[in-house]
C-alpha cells in the first residue's frame, strides 16, 4: 500500500527508509526517509471515520496557505505536497487519504515538555498563528469535525451514553459520572461565553499539544504543525488544551495519579506565551477566560473518555481493559487540581 502511494508522488519504495512516526491516537504517521538522504518527508494516513471529508481539511490548509503567503510571507508554513497528478492527498480504496509533507531540516518536536521555557514558546506560537490570521475571513473555513469543541454537545452526548451506552460499565462507574455531572456549571459557563460577542470566532487549531510545534535547534518555536483540525472556534480551545496536556508532569495515560500536578510555573508560561503571540488581540473578557479554557477541555476530555468507556471504545480504542475509564479518572484528578488552585490560577495575568 506505501508502494502504491510514494508512487504517486514520485518516489520509489526501495530509495526510502520507513519508519512509524509520532504518538497521535487518531491518524497513522510515518517518517520516510530518502537513501540518498537527499530529503525527509512525513506521510500521514487520515483518519475518515473521525474526518468524514478529508477533503475539507485540505481546502482550509490550502486557503490558510495562501493567506498567510500573501499577508504574512515571512511566516514559515508547512505545506503538503502535491502528487504527480496534481493533487494534495491520494486516495486509495478500502484504505482511505494520504498526504506527504516535507521533513523541516533543523527543526524537531517535543513529546513531553521539559520545561516553561518549551510551554511558554509553544503557547506563543499557537497564538501567533491565530494573530496572523485575526482579518483572515473565518467563515470561508470548513468545521473538518462539525462541534468538535462544542462542550454543550459533548455534555449531550456524555448523557446519551449513559442511555444507551454499556449498563455493566455505567454502574461500576456511578462515582465519577456522578461527579461529572455534578460540574454541570462549566457547561453553563460555556454556553455564556458563546453568546458573548466580546469572544470572538478566531482562526483556532484545536489540538494543541506540544507535539503539534515545530521548534528550531535553540528550542525557539517556528510554527504549528498538524492542521487537521484548525477551523472556527474560541482562543479557550486553544489555550485549554495547552493547560490540559502541559501544566501536569504526567499525561492522560498516567495510572499513578498521586503524580497528577497543577505546575503554577507552566501554567503562567502558557498564559504570558499566548498573551505575547496574540499581540493586544484578546478582548477583556477573553483576558479575564484563561483560567475557564482550561476547565472547558480538561472537563471535556474526561466527558468524552469516560462516555467512550460506556460505548465500549468505539472512538479511542483501549490498549488494556477499562482504558478510557482509566484515562477519564485521570482527567478528572487534573480538574480537581485544577478548581482546586482557582484563586491563584485566575489571578495569572498575561
Ligand atoms: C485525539 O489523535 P490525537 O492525539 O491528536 C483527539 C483529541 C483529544 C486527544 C486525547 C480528532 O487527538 O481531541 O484531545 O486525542 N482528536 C480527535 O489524547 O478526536
Ligand atoms: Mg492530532
Amino acid at each position: 500500500m506505501l508502494k502504491e502511494i510514494l508512487k504517486e508522488y514520485g518516489l520509489d519504495f526501495n530509495a526510502v527508509g520507513i519508519e512509524p512516526f509520532g504518538s497521535g491516537l487518531i491518524n497513522n504517521t510515518w517518517k520516510i526517509n530518502r537513501l540518498d538522504k537527499v530529503q525527509a518527508y512525513i506521510l500521514q494516513r487520515i483518519n475518515d471515520n473521525v474526518f468524514k471529508s478529508p477533503g475539507d481539511i485540505a481546502s482550509n490548509v490550502r486557503l490558510i496557505g495562501d493567506y498567510l503567503a500573501a499577508h504574512h510571507p515571512h511566516y514559515f508554513f508547512v505545506r503538503n505536497l502535491f502528487t504527480a497528478g496534481g493533487d494534495d492527498m491520494v486516495y486509495i480504496k478500502g484504505q482511505g487519504y494520504f498526504r506527504l509533507a516535507p521533513f523541516v531540516p533543523d527543526s524537531h518536536t517535543v513529546d513531553v515538555v521539559q520545561n516553561p521555557g518549551q510551554a511558554f514558546e509553544a503557547a506563543k506560537q499557537f497564538g501567533r498563528f491565530t494573530f496572523l490570521l485575526s482579518d483572515f475571513p473565518v467563515q470561508q473555513l470548513k468545521a473538518t469535525i462539525p462541534d468538535f469543541h462544542n462542550l454543550t454537545l459533548r455534555y449531550r452526548q456524555f448523557l446519551d451514553a449513559l442511555q444507551a451506552g454499556n449498563p455493566e460499565r455505567i454502574s461500576a462507574c456511578a462515582g465519577e459520572i456522578t461527579w461529572l455531572k455534578d460540574q454541570e456549571y462549566i457547561v453553563q459557563r460555556f454556553d455564556a461565553m458563546k453568546q458573548n460577542p466580546a469572544f470572538r470566532l478566531r482562526v483556532t487549531h484545536h489540538d494543541t499539544k506540544i507535539s503539534n510545534v515545530l521548534f528550531d535547534n535553540n528550542d525557539k518555536g517556528l510554527c504549528v504543525i498538524d492542521l487537521d483540525t484548525v477551523m472556527p472556534g474560541y482562543f479557550t480551545s486553544d489555550v485549554g488544551d495547552m493547560m490540559r496536556t502541559c501544566v501536569s508532569p504526567v499525561s492522560e495515560e498516567e495510572k499513578d495519579f498521586s503524580k497528577i500536578m497543577i505546575r503554577e510555573d507552566y501554567y503562567k508560561a502558557i498564559v504570558k506565551g499566548y498573551t505575547e503571540g496574540m499581540q493586544g488581540e484578546l478582548s477583556e473578557d477573553e483576558q479575564d477566560s484563561f483560567f475557564d479554557a482550561g476547565c472547558y477541555l480538561i472537563y471535556m476530555q474526561a466527558l468524552r473518555f469516560l462516555a467512550d468507556h460506556i460505548n465500549n471504545d468505539i472512538y479511542y480504542g483501549a490498549k488494556y481493559e477499562g482504558h478510557n475509564y482509566m484515562r477519564a479518572c485521570n482527567q478528572i484528578v487534573l480538574l480537581k487540581k485544577m478548581l482546586e488552585k482557582e484563586s491563584v490560577l485566575r489571578a495569572v495575568r498575561g
